[in-house]
């Protein structure tokens, strides 16, 4: 808009120049200086069209850009991460096998990923509505992932025989959104 600002400046200039000056001989002069102010006029008008479509064509992109950038950030589903163990205690004598954490909460839509670690004896990780499994061996961390895209509470257990009736279990509570 400087560059704008200016021409117009120089414009009037020009055109206060022509105007003051009455003498007739210079009639022809200012026939050539209204030509000459007529150029600058156009290669001032041309350079600040090009540089307004320079501006124009480099924003679309830009903006394009950003809105990916926000699409992505829209849609990618939060991470809800857990980490827990699995194993027994002995109580009473008798073996007790639990997951640490006896409860998850998470809400619809999320990603939820569920690192386990089977600290003591043989166990393994199943969620029925959500097929999930693991087959979670001794001192390593195995990682479960799935979306919670259904509502409701669900049990994570393991199968191994007797296990959930003992104990080993946990609910996977899913809130709706
Ligand atoms: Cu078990």
């Amino acid at each position: 808009m400087t560059r704008l600002g200016i021409g117009r400046k120089l414009i009037n200039n020009l055109n206060k120049f022509i105007m003051d000056t009455k003498n007739p001989n210079e009639v022809k002069n200012n026939n050539l200086a209204i030509v000459i102010v007529i150029i600058i006029a156009v290669i001032i008008g041309w350079s600040i069209f090009n540089s307004k479509k320079k501006v124009s064509e480099t924003a679309p992109a830009q903006n394009s850009a950003a809105n990916v950038e926000t699409s992505i950030a829209d849609t990618a589903a939060p991470v809800k991460e857990f980490v827990m163990d699995s194993f027994y205690e002995m109580v009473d004598g008798q073996p007790k096998p639990q997951y640490s954490l006896k409860e998850i909460t998470v809400n619809q839509g999320d990603l939820v990923r569920i690192k386990i670690t089977v600290t003591k004896g043989a166990h393994d990780f199943k969620i029925d509505e959500y097929n999930v499994y693991a087959d979670t061996q001794p001192n390593q961390q195995m990682t479960v992932e799935f979306t919670a895209d259904k509502i409701g509470e669900f049990i994570y257990y393991c199968t191994k025989p007797g296990h959930r009736a003992n104990g080993h279990w946990g609910t996977l509570k899913v809130l709706a959104k």
